[in-house]
Order: C-alpha cells, then structure tokens, then sequence
C-alpha cells in the first residue's frame, strides 16, 4: 500500500515535477507540514512564511485576502520559498467552468499559475474545470488537488461525490496529484497525495463549523499526507514553536506508519449469512431445543459448534448420531420437522450489529461483495424476504449451499472459491479475499480457500486456540471491524 511506503520511495510514482519534488523534499527536511497563513497583509504573510519556513514543506496562501497584494509580494515569497525550500500552495478553489476558471488561474491581478506550485478546485463543474486548469498548469508543471472532502461541518462533499473526485483524478494523473480530503480513498499501490486541513492539537472547532482532528488521527489513522494548520501556528504563542510541535506531531505519526508491517491488501469480501449477518442461529436454536426436548435431550453447544455452517445433511447426520437418537428420528424427519418450524421464524430474523453499517460502507466504496452461505436458495429467500435493505447492498451476489458449484460443504473451500470467483476474483493470490464467519466449519472453510478471516463467533462458542491463531481477527461483533486495518476505505 502505497502510503506505508516512504515520501521519497513514493516520489517515483509521480509523473507531475511539483509532487515528486514535494514528496523529496518532505523527508529531506523532515517535515509533512503545511502552514496555512490566512493574514489580510502583505507585512503578516511574508512575516510568517519566514519564521515557519524552516520548519515546512508547503506555504499555504489566500492571496485574495491580502489588502496590499502587490507584484512584489510575489517575488517576495518566491525568495522566501527558495531560501527555506517549501512549495508555495495558493488555495483557490476553482469552482467556475474549464474556459472561466483557465483565465482565473492565468490571469488578473494575481497570475496564479506564475507562483504557486499548488492549487486546488472543486469538481462542482465537473471535469472541464480540470481540463481548463491543466491548459494553465501541466505546461508550467504545477499540480493540482481536488477538494474530495471537506473539514467543515455538514460538507456536502462526501459519498458518491467523494469517489468522483477519485475517478477525476485517476484520469488526469499527470496534473491532478492528490486532495484535500480527510482519508486516504484509494488502496493499493495507486498513488495520490492527501493534503489535510482541519488540524489542531488542542483547538475541537472554531464556531463557525471548522473541525480539528490531531496530526496522529489524521497522519496515521486515516492515512493523510501533509497536515494544514493555520491558526493552530499563527493564531497565538510563538509561531515558530507552535511550527516545531506541529511538525514534530506530523512527523511522528508518518514515522509510526511506515513502521507498519504491511498486510495484504483486500479486494474481494465474502460474508457467511447464519449467525453473521442474520441473527438465524437463535431460530436454529431454538426450533432444534424444542424437537430434542420431546426425546429427554437438550442441544448443547458442543453440539451446535459442530453443526454450525455444515451442509444441512450432514448437519443432520451429526446430530442424531451425537443424541444416540438412531431408530427413534431419522435425519430426513428431523430436517422435515425442523425446516417445516423454521420456514415459519426465518423471516422474523434480522441484521446482527454493526452489518447494515458495513455492508452499506462497502457497497458505497465499491469494494465487490458477496454472501457465501450453506443455507439452500429457498431458505435464503426465506431469510432475506424481510431484509431487502441489507440484502439489495448485495445485489445479487449471493452464493448458496446448493449452487452447482458448491460440490463439497463447509470446512472444503469450494463455496468461498465460487463464491469470490463469482465476483470476478481471477488473482492467484487468496489472501486479497476477506472472509467473515461465526462457525468453526466456516473458518476452516475460509482457511483452506487460503483467504484471511476474520471470526465473530457466538459469545457461548469455546473458542479453539489453534483456529484462533490463524484468524486474521477475531471480534466480539461486527461494530468493533475497521476496514483500514485492511487497506479498505476508512468509514
Ligand atoms: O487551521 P485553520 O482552521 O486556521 O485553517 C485551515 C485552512 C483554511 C481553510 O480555507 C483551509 O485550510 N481548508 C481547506 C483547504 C485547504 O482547501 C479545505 C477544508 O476542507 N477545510 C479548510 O479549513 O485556510
């Protein structure tokens, strides 16, 4: 995953000049800190570009605040940028069409595209406004950021507009470098700079809707870049050594990332559905007690453990040999009986914690999924006759016990093979593929599919250390899952 790598091993993955030289200088001078110098004179910026100077690697301007812009100005803060190595990031914010925002950028009073290695802009206009920019900047090698997210309260920039401005960027890579953006939205080895305002290590909010997060929050939690502050630097104490706790904080959390061991990363997800996403084990349950109750037996959890996730028939067969039940109850009459009182129940389930949250996040992120479950397609269609919220994030990729595909049942890994297989996972390599299950039977299925699982098992389950130990997790319930831990969109 590109952002567990260093700035400088990164750099050769950027066509642009201005972010290889960005990412270069980051690491040579130890700093991912931009300072963003929102002052409304000329004295103030040049001021405090020089006292943060030494200490950053991107000036940050609103060069239409200053009251006494002048030329010299300009030329000014070149120097200064030479002087202390910094790239100077002028946040305009294009929001106009590709033919308006080419003029704002070139020029009027403040010649944009002539000083400022960096700018910005909205994708409000769609992909004109990039292609207008670029006109300006690809042949002065400037770069650009698409704003993909907002720190203000209430941004409108988020879901399907976020992930737009990723698909923008991916096709203008020699101009669009990177974002301003809150997370990291791409994973793998693509690679984009994510620039991050919204960053304070005491300050929560400003009143007027601003919203700070820590360096370490946004550095190596949510997989960000540079971090902006303003005026966490200038807004009071000493500006030079607010710069220095700052970088220090920046610094730090780049360096507790790098350090992490890179996992691999997960393209494909297959959910088990009984007692993962539905909570159908208490049907199970239940309806099997009462049967067992008639012949003096109680379905203890030794018994449902081994049960739990196997091919109904077998399921079946293991029971009645367990309950020393042979000429009494058949496994046919039994899954009769059984099937007859559950068909009745099923519909009645509903998602377990923290399911619909993920499930829906995955979907939104574009992250294939499927359901990989040993149940028939007609309890399947029992199951979810009731939850077509959950199930339509699915949209239609469900795998069931009985596809022709599935010849063995769980612990043989044919259903989650057909199952990533039917979602267009060709890779050689399995362990892309996240499985999520709550039975033993399962996990081992997801084991010998070579796919990494992550286990939530029932609360009662006596839990197998040695099964435990090749978990890629194993959770309490689904709330407690965070996608980034495998370089999955963060929520
Ligand atoms: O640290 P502050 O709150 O004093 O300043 C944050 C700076 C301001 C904003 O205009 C800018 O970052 N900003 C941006 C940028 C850089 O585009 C986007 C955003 O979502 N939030 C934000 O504050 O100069």
């Amino acid at each position: 995953m590109s952002h567990l790598k260093s700035y400088t091993s990164r750099a050769a993955q950027h066509s642009n000049p201005s972010a290889r030289h960005l990412l270069e200088l980051m690491d040579r001078k130890k700093t991912n800190l931009s300072a963003s110098v929102d002052v409304t004179t000329k004295a103030e910026l040049l001021r405090i570009a020089d006292e943060c100077g030494p200490y950053i690697c991107v000036l940050k301007t609103h060069i239409d605040i200053i009251s006494d812009f002048d030329d010299d100005l300009v030329t000014q803060l070149i120097a200064l940028a030479e002087k202390h190595e910094f790239l100077i990031f002028e946040d305009r914010k294009f929001a106009d069409i590709g033919n308006t925002v080419k003029l704002q950028y070139s020029s009027g009073v403040h010649k944009i595209a002539s000083w400022a290695h960096i700018t910005n802009a909205h994708i409000i206009p769609g992909e004109g406004i990039v292609h207008g920019l670029a006109e300006v900047g690809v042949p002065l090698n400037r770069a650009l950021l698409l704003l993909a997210e907002m720190s203000s309260a209430g941004s409108l920039a988020t879901g399907n507009y976020t992930l737009t401005a990723l698909d923008i960027a991916r096709r203008n890579r020699n101009f669009c470098v990177g974002f301003i953006g809150q997370r990291r939205l791409e994973n793998g080895e693509e690679d984009f700079i994510y620039m991050t305002p919204g960053v304070g290590l005491v300050a929560k909010g400003d009143g007027l809707g601003q919203q700070y997060r820590t360096p370490r929050q946004v550095v190596f939690e949510s997989g960000c870049d540079v971090i902006i502050v303003g005026r966490g630097i200038y807004g009071g104490g000493n500006t030079a050594e607010n710069c220095r706790l700052y970088r220090e904080a920046g610094w730090n959390a780049y360096l507790e990332r790098i350090a992490v061991k890179p996992k691999p990363i997960v393209t494909h997800i297959l959910f088990d559905m009984d007692g993962l996403l539905l909570d159908t084990e208490r049907v199970y349950s239940e309806v099997t007690s009462e049967i067992l109750a008639r012949y003096g037996k109680t379905f203890d959890w030794a018994l449902k453990s081994q049960m739990m996730g196997v091919k109904e028939g077998e399921a079946a067969a293991k029971l009645i040999e367990y309950c020393g039940l042979e000429g009494k109850l058949t496994a046919e009459e039994y899954l009769r009986e059984r099937n007859a009182m559950q068909s009745e129940r099923f519909p009645f389930c509903v998602p377990l914690p923290g399911v619909l949250r993920l499930v829906k996040h995955l979907k939104d992120t574009r992250i294939p999924i499927c359901v990989a479950t040993s149940s028939h397609r007609h309890a399947f269609d029992l199951k979810s006759s009731k939850n077509s919220e959950l199930f339509g994030y699915f949209e239609g990729n469900i795998t069931c016990g009985d596809d022709k595909a599935v010849v063995k049942g769980k612990p043989a890994p044919d259903i989650f093979l057909a199952s990533a297989k039917s979602i267009g996972f060709h890779d050689a390599d399995f362990q892309k593929c996240l499985v999520f299950e709550d039975a033993p039977s399962g996990v081992l299925a997801g084991l010998n599919a070579g796919m990494q699982v992550v286990w939530i098992p029932d609360p009662n389950l006596e839990l197998d250390p040695v099964l435990t130990a090749q978990c890629a997790k194993v959770l309490r319930t689904m709330e407690d899952f965070d996608p980034s831990e495998f370089g999955l969109p963060a929520f």
